[in-house]
């Protein structure tokens, strides 16, 4: 061994110690999404090797003591000796940094964009790494542990010439990670949107916990299935899936949309099947084609004379679905998160690919065209409507001062920051809350019955909505392009609903209005539910209060099922009288909350939930209560 060589072995591993002294670096964190990370970072290997053309299948498995083992039958990790380090590439790979996915060259990989970091991160951070490679024949391993070669390369055996591929086992090393048992559900969600992203390949996940599950995502039409999925729960406006497909200045461009008879935009973007919830110059592209291309059509075929306004972006994409996907060789990420694409020959790209193509669309198929120029005009009034609304009341605000809601019982305190509001379903139970409550702290607007469904109205029906008025002028942070935190009057927002089918029914439509309107409310963690309890249990003058059937079980286990227990079963909020309602639900001291969160990585699906649950199709609701016990996750009692 020659003393260059061993001098470049040391230099590596000190490489990889950086990585475990500051994992957040190259992780993003430590928490439970980092560990989430090491499988992706993984996996985008595999996928580059899919979109290289090599790779149709990939596996992942979650084993019982939460190793994670992905499997693909690409071409297999080059195993021949580096020749500037002289360890075989494969090693190379592992241990050291950037070094990872960057074998080859060209084509357009998912792990040279946001977050690849490399397979030598996930190697640094494992407790122990096994990598196993299939090649000519010859199967060869090697093991590492905490980021140092433990077992050399070697060649293990002999396979079929046609079983090519490789296979990685990781166990995240538990001294770094705060959490190490997998989510999945999380890992399922973000392979079924690689798959989408990569159409032909198939996507295997396996759990080999107790709960044994397995799924197959694969998709053949890609995008064009995944517009199909967001819009499951809808009512498309038009049978045919819109869909785009070029390459220019080396950028893949692919598109595909359909409206649906809803108000909402659902349009997401990727860059090489990175999500870019900012946007960024490919979407810019998108919208300036579509826009362009329908007031052409629409000015062209006399559906908008030529003396009136033109169409708004927004308003030919209400009720849109739309996945834009662009594959880039050196794609540049700017803004705050570095979430944005700067590219700008991406727009280009984008925007002619999209006209061209969609123009042709629109001339073989004016009934669709038809269909959608007739809504975006109607939106186009309902926008112009709802804006004189709008200045009306802003006018009024500016005159009067915040005229806070007859129905509101404000609390007396002025600092937001100790200040919260309930939002109370029922005049009745209202009227218990204002008397339970702590006068100083705690504010109380009661909302009359069922709260419109903002899902299903346009802007100038939801403004004219006396409830929605309430809340926004409670809350004081106007909504929209006017929506400022700093305004925000309560810095919590409890929503109390009746512990019932209705009741809950109630929660999602207001927990619906706050995201479509007020976002930031939830993503900065302001929203809450309140847990009333579901049953009363008394005993020799002694009360207990359950919040669930369990506890209810427990309860009576500790003090016996006899006779002398009187149960009563809670049925709304109405029942409990103001001392009963502050006792269980409402003194800070002894209530539970339930802080409402969203995974903002994912908002495809968080926006699919909301249109499941509040769409027109019954089917798609029943599916519902799971996803929402995730979006309704922290407790903070
Ligand atoms: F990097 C890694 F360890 F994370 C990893 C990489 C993990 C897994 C499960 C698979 C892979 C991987 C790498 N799959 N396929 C490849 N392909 C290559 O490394 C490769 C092979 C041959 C050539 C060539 O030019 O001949 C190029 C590449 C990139």
């Amino acid at each position: 061994m020659s003393a260059d060589y061993s001098a470049e072995q040391i230099q590596i591993l000190e490489g990889l110690e950086a990585v475990r002294k500051r994992p957040g670096m190259y992780i993003g964190s430590t928490s439970s999404r980092g560990l989430h990370h090491l499988v992706y970072e993984i996996v985008d290997n595999s996928v580059d090797e899919a979109l290289a053309g090599f790779c149709t299948e990939i596996e992942v498995i979650i084993h019982e003591d939460n190793s994670v083992t992905v499997i693909d039958n690409g071409r297999g990790m080059p195993v021949d000796i580096h020749p500037k380090v002289g360890v075989p590439a494969v090693e190379v790979i592992f241990t050291k940094l950037h070094a990872g996915g960057k074998f080859g060259g060209g084509a357009y990989k998912v792990s040279g964009g946001l977050h690849g970091v490399g397979a030598s991160v996930v190697n640094a951070l494992s407790d122990w790494l096994e990598v196993q490679i299939r090649v000519d024949g010859n199967v060869y391993s090697e093991r590492f542990e905490r980021g140092k070669v433990v077992r050399k390369l070697e060649k293990i055996g002999t396979c079929p010439e046609s079983e090519h591929g490789s296979t990685v086992t990781f166990k995240a090393d538990g001294t770094i990670f705060e959490e190490t048992v997998y989510d999945y559900d999380v890992l399922k969600q973000r392979l079924r949107e690689m798959a989408f992203l990569t159409k032909g390949l198939k996507i295997i996940l396996r759990d080999e916990r107790e709960d044994k599950q397995e799924r197959v995502f694969h998709y053949e039409g890609g995008i064009k299935e995944f517009v199909q999925y967001l819009n499951k729960s809808k009512t498309p406006l038009y049978e045919d899936i819109i869909y785009c497909e070029g390459e220019r200045d080396k950028i893949l461009v692919e598109v595909a949309m359909q409206h649906n008879d809803s108000y909402n935009e659902s349009v997401y973007s990727f860059v090489n099947n990175i999500t870019t919830p900012e946007g960024g110059t490919h979407l810019a592209g998108f919208k300036s084609a579509l826009t362009k291309t329908f007031n052409d059509y629409a000015k062209k075929n006399k559906l908008l004379k030529e003396n009136e306004a033109s169409l708004a972006g927004e308003d030919i994409r209400e009720g849109l679905t739309a996945i834009i996907s662009v594959k880039i060789e050196d794609p540049q990420f700017e803004g705050q998160t570095k979430q944005k694409l700067g590219n700008s020959d991406a727009r280009s790209a984008v925007d002619s690919i999209v006209s061209e193509q969609l123009t042709y669309y629109l001339e073989q198929n004016p009934q669709v065209a038809r269909l959608i120029c007739d809504k975006a005009i109607l939106a186009q009034r309902a926008r112009a409507a709802a804006r004189k609304a709008r200045d009306l009341t802003r006018r009024k605000t500016a005159l009067e001062g915040m005229a806070l809601p007859g129905k509101l019982a404000d609390c007396s305190d002025k600092n937001p920051e100790n200040c919260e509001i309930y939002i109370v379903e029922g005049d009745s139970a209202g009227g218990s809350a204002k008397s339970a409550r702590s006068r100083a702290t705690q504010a109380i607007l009661p909302l009359r019955g069922k709260i419109l469904n903002v899902e299903k109205a346009r802007l100038d029906k939801i403004y004219a909505n006396a409830e929605i008025k309430a809340m926004i002028t409670a809350f004081g942070t106007g909504i929209h392009e006017d929506f400022d935190i700093t305004k925000l009057r309560y810095h919590k927002i409890i929503i109390m609903t009746d512990a019932d089918v209705d009741g809950a029914h109630i929660s999602t439509l207001l927990l619906t209005f706050l995201y479509r309107f007020m976002p930031e409310l939830i993503k900065q963690g302001y929203v809450y539910l309140a847990q009333p309890p579901l049953y009363k249990i008394e005993k020799n003058k002694k009360v207990w209060y359950a919040y669930s059937d369990e506890e209810l079980n427990n309860i009576l286990t500790e003090i016996g099922r006899d006779s002398n227990n009187k149960i009563q079963r809670y049925k709304g909020l109405g029942e409990m009288d103001a001392s009963q309602l502050w006792e269980t639900t409402m003194d800070p001291e002894k209530r539970i909350l339930l802080r409402v969160t969203m995974e903002e990585e994912n908002s495809a699906d968080v926006d699919l939930t909301f249109t499941t649950l509040m769409g027109d199709k019954v089917e798609p609701r029943r599916e519902f209560i799971e996803a929402n016990a995730k979006f309704v996750k922290n407790l903070d009692i």
